[in-house]
């Protein structure tokens, strides 16, 4: 018989969760929850790589964690962990820089992404990926679900994990990635050849998931088209076009070829202000349940419960790893000697 499958996925509280975000990512931990034992990550430590400031990051945290929550993460079936609650990340974190090497972590494309042109790059942006395998190994995840641009830190987590195994013994479950077919890669809306991105300062570019209407019309209504007034699903020659189907797809639940016939003959601007209202419709539970929860004491209980639930299965792992590296955990010192 197959063990159950254990999920594990975590999402920046860098800025406003994207429309990216929900079809990449979060769409798929909500439909995996039947699947398996999940824990969603709140990763606020991940955003510390780059500068934040110290208000606006405890906001993004309670915003992001009740957007999980409003997007149907349902804490019966799921834990809801904020990274930096469950202490053994940063621990294990430590332990995953020690047993990486330099070479990998500079192949990292999203390290040379976000370094590239700052004046200021800290350390900690440079070995983010060995944090990011501490996350994932510390609960013998099998799964990650997670976008397309995430799968070379998977890859590395992977590496990681088998390097620690022969050396030390099995220790970890080397974790598979969970990447979907389709929307794995939703683009910017004023440039087709770039990936969505919350953390992009043209605000423009991308449907944040607490939009108000009148912005989501406003944007998509700007959004970047391809030449022709043609509308087909065709990602080489028309990526504008196959990105905003591949939106309205997720957004009004239909298949991209229903929408490409529905849209026969029709010009861009017709299928632009219904695109709009789909996405309208579709976020407006969401928005509604969000605020519900933000400043509820509920978030705090299901925040409280899944880092009590962490920590416990995280304390028992780190003895393991510990006393595999030949560490001496503080559980095992005998306590004559206290
Ligand atoms: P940033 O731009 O600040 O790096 P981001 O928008 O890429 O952030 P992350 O927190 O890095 O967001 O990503 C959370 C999850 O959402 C990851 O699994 C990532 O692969 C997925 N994701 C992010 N952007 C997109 C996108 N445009 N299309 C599909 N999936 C995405
Ligand atoms: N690096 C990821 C966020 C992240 C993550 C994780 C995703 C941190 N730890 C563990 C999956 C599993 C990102 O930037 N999207």
């Amino acid at each position: 018989m197959m063990s159950k499958k254990k999920i594990f996925s975590g999402i920046q509280p860098s800025g406003l969760l994207t429309l990216g975000n929900y079809i990449g990512a979060m769409r798929q931990f909500v439909e995996l929850q039947d699947e398996g034992d999940c824990i969603f990550c709140v990763v606020d430590l991940h955003a510390l790589t780059v500068p934040q400031d110290p208000v606006a990051l405890r906001n993004n945290v309670r915003s992001l964690a009740a957007l999980f929550l409003a997007v149907g993460i349902d804490p019966q079936k799921s834990k809801l962990i904020v990274q930096s609650q469950v202490k053994e990340h940063a621990e294990l974190g430590w332990l995953m820089q020690c047993v990486s090497h330099m070479g990998e972590l500079e192949r990292m494309t999203q390290f040379k992404d976000k370094s590239t042109g700052k004046d200021v790059v800290t350390s900690a942006l440079f070995t983010y990926p060995a944090l990011m395998a501490a996350d994932i190994l510390l609960y013998d995840t099998t799964h990650v679900p997670v976008g397309e641009d995430q799968k070379q830190h998977l890859e590395l987590t992977r590496d990681i994990a088998g390097r620690f195994n022969n050396r030390f013994g099995t220790t970890f479950v080397v974790p598979e990635p969970m990447i979907p077919k389709v929307g794995g890669r939703v683009m910017s809306l004023d440039d087709p050849t770039k990936k969505m991105s919350k953390s992009n300062p043209n605000e423009g570019s991308y449907i944040a998931l607490l939009d108000e209407p009148a912005k989501i019309i406003k944007k998509i209504k700007r959004a970047v088209t391809d030449s022709e007034n043609e509308i087909r699903f065709d990602v080489e020659n028309k990526p504008a076009i196959s990105n905003l189907l591949t939106i309205y797809s997720f957004c009004a639940n239909a298949s991209v070829e229903d929408l490409v016939s529905r849209y026969q003959g029709v010009g861009y601007g017709t299928f632009k202000s219904e695109l709009a209202e789909a996405v309208v419709q579709f976020l407006a539970p969401v928005q509604a349940r969000y605020r519900e929860l933000v400043e509820s004491d509920e978030l705090d209980r299901i925040l409280l419960t899944g880092a009590e639930h962490a920590s416990a299965f995280a304390e028992k792992k780190m003895i393991d790893v510990k006393e595999k590296m030949g560490l001496i955990p503080r559980e095992k010192l005998s306590t004559l000697t206290r």
